[in-house]
């Protein structure tokens, strides 16, 4: 019986590092090169440095054919898009103000950030 309530420890100790306290990788700049994977649970890179009122155009390249991943949330903008399967899709964003702006995946299993940042 406690190797059950064991295992249940492990997983909700797994879920909170998962969704609270990984962080994953170092900032990345965002440049027309910039292509961020979507892979095994991750964005890649996770966190993209931006510059401030610039609009800004970002790539994505879907490899993980599980439904979930197919949307892209950024909830701050209101922004939706659907990510095509091995297939690169250019997602064209607004100029932003300086400050953290999340994008997630429809259950928020992938997670990334923007980091807009005041050039100069
Ligand atoms: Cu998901």
């Amino acid at each position: 019986m406690w190797m059950v309530n064991l295992g249940g420890l492990l997983l909700i100790a797994l879920i909170v590092w998962w969704f609270w306290l990984y962080h994953p990788g170092t900032d990345s700049l965002a440049s027309e090169e910039l292509v961020i994977l979507v892979e095994n649970g991750t964005y890649s890179p996770a966190r993209i440095k931006v510059a401030a009122q610039t609009p800004l155009r970002l790539t994505f390249m879907r490899k993980d054919p599980s439904p979930c991943a197919e949307t892209l949330l950024f909830p701050a903008l209101q922004l939706s898009e659907t990510l095509p399967l091995n297939k690169a899709r250019t997602v064209q964003l607004p100029a932003l103000a300086p400050g953290e702006y999340a994008f997630h995946c429809q259950m928020q299993m992938y997670r990334g950030t923007l980091l807009v940042e005041q050039q100069g």
